[in-house]
């Protein structure tokens, strides 16, 4: 209770910041986009990363204030670096909060009107067991976000509940391969196995497919060899502020 009073009265004086991090097209080396990463600037604790509150945030009511601000935010940013990258695209995490709000969608339609970013520019991030819970409103409101023009992302794929089923019902764009499969990929049979059948299972689906946390030059070859078409990770670049973001990925070329 008391850890969320700090994190409400954080938020209120403007202590949350997003970082970014690149994402690139594996055959052509390219950015392609960036997923925006919250963080807490705390005043004595330093840079937080989400781990230390995004689990207390995440589920509350008031994240969807939180989680509206990053989207706008994200937006905003990604308008001013979209005419440097063809086809640039922003990644925002969505809370559960924001699914239960009844409001997403009018705060989608909203950010993307005021930021004049075009809807195939923004894709949201779900976390799998969001919607394990399944109602009919969510399907229907993920639905609408999708012919908004909107993609929606499940975020570290393969590690959730019932995923194949989810697959076949929601209307998602791309799958994000989860970084603990990536680690290990071209090491261990079995976490290759995982990165193969999830490229395929995208190819069968018509789904984007993404690596996330690839680190290693061996971790980029054996993505190749297996012709996932993007990757995210340490060895791309680290969630930066967004000006250091600019000068790394934008202005340097
Ligand atoms: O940035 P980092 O790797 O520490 O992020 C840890 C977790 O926090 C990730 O699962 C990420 O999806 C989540 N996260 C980061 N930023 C946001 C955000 O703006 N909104 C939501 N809902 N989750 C976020
Ligand atoms: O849950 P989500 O996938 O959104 O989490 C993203 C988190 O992963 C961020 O906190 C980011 O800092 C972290 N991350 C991004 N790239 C790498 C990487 O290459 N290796 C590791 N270990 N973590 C990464
Ligand atoms: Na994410
Ligand atoms: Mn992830």
């Amino acid at each position: 209770r008391e850890f969320e009073r700090q994190l409400k009265l954080a938020f209120e004086r403007g202590e949350f910041e997003l970082h970014y991090q690149p994402q690139f097209s594996i055959g052509e080396r390219r950015l392609i986009g960036a997923e925006a990463l919250m963080r807490w600037r705390h005043p004595e604790r330093g840079l937080l990363a989400p781990a230390a509150f995004i689990e207390i945030l995440g589920k509350k009511p008031s994240a969807a204030a939180v989680g509206e601000w990053a989207l706008r935010t994200a937006c905003q940013q990604a308008v001013r670096w979209r005419d440097s990258v063809p086809g640039f695209r922003i990644s925002v995490n969505l809370f559960e909060a924001q699914l239960r709000a009844g409001t997403l969608l009018s705060v989608v339609r909203r950010a993307l009107a005021d930021t004049t970013l075009a809807p195939s520019a923004l894709e949201l991030e779900l976390v799998e067991n969001i919607l394990i819970r399944d109602d009919p409103s969510t399907l229907r409101l993920l639905r609408e976000l999708r012919n908004l023009g909107v993609g929606l992302a499940f975020d570290d794929y393969g590690t959730g509940f019932a995923s194949l089923s989810l697959l076949k019902r929601y209307p998602v764009s791309r799958l994000k391969i989860d970084r603990s499969f990536v680690r290990e990929a071209a090491r261990n049979p079995a976490d290759a196995a995982v990165v193969r059948a999830i490229v395929y299972l995208g190819r069968s689906f018509g789904l984007e497919v993404i690596a996330e946390g690839v680190e290693s030059e061996a971790q980029l070859a054996f993505l190749v060899e297996n012709q996932c078409a993007e990757a995210q990770g340490y060895l791309f670049g680290r969630p930066l502020p967004a000006d250091e973001f600019t000068q790394r990925f934008i202005t340097a070329g």
